[in-house]
Order: structure tokens, then sequence, then C-alpha cells
């Protein structure tokens, strides 16, 4: 990689004031070798000129080494039309069919050091035929074989691909119990959320939103226009506990005390306050984000755990089960949703 160069200034303001010139950069930091490599994919909105809200929502991708042979794979969401059964030709047509994709890595590193950089389409002998409206990607190894699987998240709920340790996937959603029937998540993350060596799932919800009853919004100058989304009401997310035998529990309604409401966009998790559990952060469009810890009712009871906030600077929210810790920076929910997974004991 070539060393990238700082910026250098020239000139200066001399006594007789001279302008400072600033010199242009003259290697850019990063290149785009995404066709290069074979990333050969472009993500479809459905974009038709009704001015669907789910249109705007960019979409999500993951990392992650599918086939263990140590280089990180990559898994793209695709979108679809919206009510419309053939795509529209429009100024950005579709390519390809439209499903999510898996990329190969075949890095190649020569005896020299030199490193050959190529992915290779792998969708169709992955057995991967995922063609909805999708949002965003988690992994995590949740059947504990040593083989890293998939949660994808989108407009109609969520699907989980197990992987077959072999190249392929299973569609395991039904059976799973994860399926977040009636949800439209955006965000997920993969984390053991009790310790116990097995990966539970958190999916951040977004809106209440069907086609039938998408709103009409105007700009500022009265032309037809996407809507904010406070347009509509927030979805709680989920979270789902792992059974250990492939399948999950929602335990939404006792563990997150009546639910988290979103809008979630992103979420992440780590062990914010060192006390040994992790916490979950989540990231909500245009509503404050919130961190989800789970001290306190731990600190009651053993048996039963239940995720509250930490206490709030803030004015109580009496819809919402739990105060919000306000965050210190504003909403960076990514669309995209990769995450990482989750800690091991
Ligand atoms: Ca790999
Ligand atoms: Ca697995
Ligand atoms: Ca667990
Ligand atoms: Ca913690």
């Amino acid at each position: 990689m070539p060393k990238p160069e700082r910026r250098r200034t020239s000139g200066g303001t001399g006594a007789g004031g001279a302008a400072t010139n600033v010199a242009k950069t003259t290697e850019d930091w990063f290149v785009d070798r995404a066709k290069e490599t074979g990333l050969d994919f472009v993500h479809f909105n459905g974009m038709s000129g009704e001015l669907y809200y789910p249109e705007i929502m960019a979409p999500g991708v993951a990392l992650f080494d599918y086939d263990n042979d140590g280089d990180l794979d990559v898994y793209v969401v695709q979108g679809q039309m919206l009510r419309h059964e053939a795509p529209r030709p429009g100024r950005y047509p579709p390519t390809g069919p439209l499903k999510d994709r898996l990329f190969r890595n075949d890095l190649v590193v020569q005896e020299d050091g030199k490193r050959i950089l190529h992915f290779t389409d792998v969708t169709e002998q992955s057995r991967i035929d995922i063609q909805s409206y999708g949002m965003g990607v988690a992994t995590g190894d949740f059947n504990n074989d040593g083989c890293i699987d998939i949660y994808r998240t989108g407009l109609s709920g969520g699907r989980l691909l197990r992987n077959n340790c072999d190249g392929t996937f299973t569609d395991v959603t039904k059976q799973s119990g994860a399926e977040d029937r009636g949800g439209w998540g955006v965000s997920a993350a993969f984390v053991d959320y009790d310790r116990d060596g097995w990966l539970d799932l958190f999916v951040g919800n977004y809106l209440i939103y069907s086609l039938e009853g998408d709103i009409h919004c105007l700009s500022v100058t009265g032309q037809r226009d996407y809507c904010p989304p406070n347009s509509y009401r927030a979805q709680p997310s989920r979270l789902y506990h792992n059974r250990r035998n492939g399948t999950f529990e929602d335990v939404t309604a006792k563990a997150l005390v009546g639910g988290a409401y979103g809008p979630a966009l992103g979420v992440s998790t780590a062990d914010f306050n060192g006390d040994g559990w992790i916490d979950i952060y989540v990231g909500n469009d245009g509503e404050p984000n919130q961190l989800l810890d789970q001290s306190a009712q731990r600190a009651r009871s053993r048996t039963r755990r239940r995720w509250l906030a930490r206490p709030s600077t803030a004015p109580a929210t009496p819809r919402r089960a739990w105060a919000l810790t306000p965050a210190t920076s504003t909403t960076t929910a990514t669309r995209t949703s990769s995450s990482p997974t989750g800690c091991r004991r």
C-alpha cells in the first residue's frame, strides 16, 4: 500500500501579507478497488417514483470468514421493488438477480509477498437465496459448531442462515424461532448477554410501516418528498435467548421491560461499564440513543435478568418503561449492521 502523504502547506503569511497556499494531497489514502477485485454489486432500492419510505434506507454489509480459511469474506444485502412486480426502468436500474450475495475472498499471497486480492461470487453454490427487501446483517456462530452463521434483517422480518461448514447455508429461520415476525429489522447483533457461552440475538427494529399506510409528505417548497422518521411510530426491538439447541426464545417482554423502542438503526455491544457483563448500545433515528445494561436488575435477582438503561439526567419518558441515557454524540447509527460477535466467557 502506498504510504499516505501528509498534507503540506507552502508559502505562508509573511510580513507582506502573502496568501497561504495549501498543496493538494498527491495520493489518495483509500482507493476504490471493488470492481477490479470482483465485488461486482449494485444495491437496488426499488425506487419507483412513489417515494416509499424504505427506499431511503441504505443496505448493510458483513465481513466474516464463512469458510474458515483465515480471510474475510463479504455478504451484501439487496433490495427489491416495492409493490410493483417488475422493476421499472429508471436512472438506477437493477443489475443481475435481486438477491443477497456472498463473495468469497480468494486472496493470494505470492512468495515475494505480493498480494493479489480477488473475490468470487459464491451465492449460488452457497445455496443462499434471499429475495426480499433487506436491511442489515449480523454474523456469529450461534450453534457453536465453529462456523459463522448469518442473521439478515429486512422489511418483513429476519432470516437466520445456518452455516453447514461445507460452503453452504441452510435457512433455519422458522425452526429457530428468531423470525422477528412483523418486524422491520435494520440492525442486529449476536451477543452472549447471559455469559452461558451461547450467542443470543438482539434485533433492532425500526418503524411500524406498511406500503398501504405510506404517508405522503411535502418538502418546504411544497413538493412531494420523503417523510422524516417521526412520521411513523417506532417499533419495539427484540431480544432472543439462545436455548442451545438451535432455537431461540423471545425474551423481549421480560428482559427489556416492555420492549426497547426504536427507531433503531444501529447497535453495538461491549462491556461499557466494565462489570463483566456485556451491554447493548442502540442508535435510534431522530430520538435519543439507548445504552442498555443489566447491572441494576442483576443486582436484585440472579434468576430473573432484565435490561435497564443507565440512570438518566433527562426528564422521564412516560411511555417507556425505562429512563434513557442521553447519548453524548448525535446518532451515528449506521444503516449497515454488520455487528461484532458476542463476548465469550
Ligand atoms: Ca474466508
Ligand atoms: Ca455455526
Ligand atoms: Ca447466551
Ligand atoms: Ca456491563
